[in-house]
């Protein structure tokens, strides 16, 4: 009989590139353990946390599993996936049930259930319901399949094939009314704490919603979520965000919501609200074009509730090529932007992608240029240069596969992707990879390689 669920995080592998203020790799609290550990509660079951980041026992933890415990695996494109199979393998053999959910899963469910040891898979952003649904199956708990029940695919066939959100292309915006996430789940937060010079020594991360309503066409975001904003109410991520600061005495907080201001009134009622409730200084994502459109009021607002820093994905200051990632916003107003967030005292993170398909060779150095620009207005705006990685399912990924791009084709293979090296023959001017790694050790503290 099932009587515990563990969440497995594995280790990301990425401090080469996402370094902290202290030196150490960013190492940030599962939220995804966190928000769908009430699915275990509610089917009367255990629920517990081995995050291999910041646990060296965790193989060990892993081998003493057994046939009355289920072991579910968060799956991240990249490095990410040795671990989540290291274990999975070691839990499947110790007779545990694996269930694997998260990006890459999301992205390739039928191919992740074949190579991977996992029995289930569920994917999907917002993953509550799905696992809620299994482990109601596996306990007896859950009640006959319904037509709105999420997707899941088991060895052996489909449980139920209804997608979460209604199918791809749908637009919505969903008000989850999922669980809390359950604080408890995390014992100890100084892992989770990070230095950033930009916001506070002490800062811990959260997300108020998942996926995105954008459609850039090189970004999974829109495909994960199935076009679709899952976004939990403000109210009570401002009071889970309390308790989380008191819990783990943070100074600061990072929202790694993909697209936080894409509803600049719920963006503001939350500033408002924190301001009042919690009081930090904070950081979120800012699309470029949600900037450009934001009044100076509102900015400075925002400003003084507390927001420090923000993330902008700026893409690339060429026109032609902002067209073809379909960000959506005037590169001409790049300068200006970058002046409004100094004389607000916000701090911007700018990233920017090169190796773009048709792409004129001068454009490596356009984007260089354009950093270093941005460096030269504000030193304390910090900026980090990425090689395109065409994630299969985005738009930019289907035209090149109809040029004969080829992805890995095995969960292995996947997991040596890595978009601070220009992996791609035909795509990438493999002569930028480590004028682009200089340029972003200058350009941003995160990069300790
Ligand atoms: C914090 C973060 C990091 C951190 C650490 C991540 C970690 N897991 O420890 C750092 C900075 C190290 C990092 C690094 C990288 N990251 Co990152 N990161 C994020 C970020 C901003 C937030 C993650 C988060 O907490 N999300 C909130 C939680 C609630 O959402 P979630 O994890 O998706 O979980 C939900 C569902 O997916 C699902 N779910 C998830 N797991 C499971 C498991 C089960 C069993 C079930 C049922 C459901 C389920 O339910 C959850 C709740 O609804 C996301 C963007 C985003 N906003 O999600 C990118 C994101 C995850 N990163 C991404 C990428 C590409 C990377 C890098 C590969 C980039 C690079 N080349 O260097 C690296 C390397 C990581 C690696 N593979 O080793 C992509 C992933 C795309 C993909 N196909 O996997 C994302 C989605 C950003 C993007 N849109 O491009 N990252
Ligand atoms: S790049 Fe940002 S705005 Fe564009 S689809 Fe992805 S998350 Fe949304």
């Amino acid at each position: 009989m099932i009587r515990d669920v563990w969440f497995f995080q594995p280790r990301t592998m990425a401090k080469a590139n996402y370094a902290n203020a202290g030196g150490k790799e960013q190492t940030w609290t599962p939220w995804w353990a966190c928000y769908l550990a009430p699915a275990a509660s509610g089917a009367g079951l255990g629920a517990h946390l081995i995050d291999a980041r910041a646990d060296d026992g965790w193989r060990a933890r892993v081998q003493a599993l057994g046939a009355d415990d289920v072991l579910a695996v968060t799956a991240l494109t990249g490095a990410a996936l040795r671990d989540a199979l290291e274990a999975s393998a070691i839990a499947r053999d110790r007779g545990a049930y694996v269930v694997w959910g998260g990006p890459h899963a999301t992205l390739f469910p039928a191919e992740t259930l074949a190579q991977s040891p996992a029995h289930a898979v569920i994917p999907g952003t917002g993953g509550f319901p799905g696992l809620a649904l299994l482990l109601g199956r596996l306990t007896g708990t859950a009640g006959p399949p319904g037509p709105d029940d999420p997707r899941i695919l088991v060895k052996g066939g489909h449980l139920v094939t209804v997608p979460r959100f209604g199918g791809h292309g749908t637009g919505q915006t969903i008000i989850a009314d999922d669980p809390d996430p359950r604080l408890d789940l995390i014992t100890d937060w100084e892992p989770y704490v990070n230095a950033d010079e930009a916001i506070d020594a002490r800062t811990t991360s959260f997300v108020t919603s998942e996926g995105c309503l954008r459609r850039c066409t090189f970004c999974t975001e829109p495909q994960t979520s199935g076009h679709s904003w899952y976004t939990h109410p403000v109210e009570r991520s401002v009071e889970v965000l309390a308790e989380m600061a008191r819990r783990s005495r943070a100074g600061g907080i990072k929202l790694h919501d993909p697209n936080f201001f894409h509803d600049p009134v719920r963006a503001m009622a939350f500033a408002q609200r924190f301001r009042a409730r919690v009081g930090l200084r904070w950081a979120s994502s800012l699309h470029p074009a949600d900037l450009q459109e934001m009044p100076d009021t509102q900015l400075r607002a925002a400003a003084d509730a507390g927001l420090c820093r923000v993330l902008i994905g700026m893409e690339t200051p060429v026109p032609a090529l902002i067209r073809l990632s379909n960000k959506r916003y005037d590169p001409a107003g790049i300068e200006t932007m970058v002046r409004r967030l100094t004389a607000v005292g916000i701090r911007g993170m700018f990233t920017f992608i090169v190796g773009w398909p048709d792409a004129e060779p001068g454009h490596y150095q356009q984007t260089i240029d354009c950093a270093f620009a941005i460096k030269d207005l504000d030193p304390r705006h910090q900026c980090k240069i990425h090689f395109l990685e065409p994630w299969p399912g985005t738009p930019l990924a289907k035209m090149l596969a109809r040029r004969g791009l080829q992805h890995p084709t095995s969960l292995s293979g996947w997991a040596d992707v890595d978009y601070y090296q220009a992996q791609i023959p035909g795509l990438h001017n493999p002569a930028y990879t480590e004028i682009v790694r200089d340029a972003n050790r200058q350009l941003s503290p995160y990069i300790d390689a």
